[in-house]
């Protein structure tokens, strides 16, 4: 049931380093739990700026802030939690119908988006209230 679950799902990648430095590979359906079908990067965000504010009915992402850091709220409808993100072996699983918001990046921060489905408009519910309703009706006992 949801409000049990836990919340913040993070997966860390095995870093391969030596003398040079360091190098993360991440493959689909291996080290994370989804077929890649796009990715996307959030780069040169000024200051103050809070993104996402929706939540997707299909979409399933791993989100990793490859430089500089950042904070993501999660929130499922009945709990609400703030993650920070600053560093580049880990990624953050946001499932389908969980609402996030983007905020707090510093000005060097890279936030790197792995996503299961290709960009569809129609998958993003963009109204709080509009996600609150869809939750309460989908996931109530
Ligand atoms: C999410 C968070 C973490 C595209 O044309 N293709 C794409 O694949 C994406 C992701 C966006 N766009 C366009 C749509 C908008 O005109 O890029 C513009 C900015 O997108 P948006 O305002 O949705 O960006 P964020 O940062 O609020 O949200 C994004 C993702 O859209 C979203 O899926 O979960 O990052």
């Amino acid at each position: 049931m949801r409000g049990k679950d836990k919340l913040v799902k993070k997966y860390k990648f095995l870093p391969h380093g030596d003398s040079r430095g360091m190098l993360v590979a991440i493959e689909e359906n291996k080290d994370i739990p989804f077929d890649i079908k796009r990715i996307y990067y959030i780069y040169n965000t000024k200051e103050n700026i809070a993104r996402g504010f929706h939540a997707h009915r299909c979409l399933k992402q791993i989100l990793i802030c490859v430089h500089g850091s950042c904070k993501i709220v999660l929130d499922d409808g009945f709990n609400r939690e703030t993650v920070v993100l600053n560093d580049p072996g880990e990624g953050l699983y946001i499932e389908n119908d969980i609402w996030r918001e983007m905020y707090d990046f510093s000005s060097d921060a890279v936030l790197l988006v792995l996503a299961s489905e290709l960009y569809s408009e129609a998958d993003y519910i963009r109204n709080y209230d509009d996600f609150k309703k869809m939750i309460l009706e989908k996931y109530h006992e």
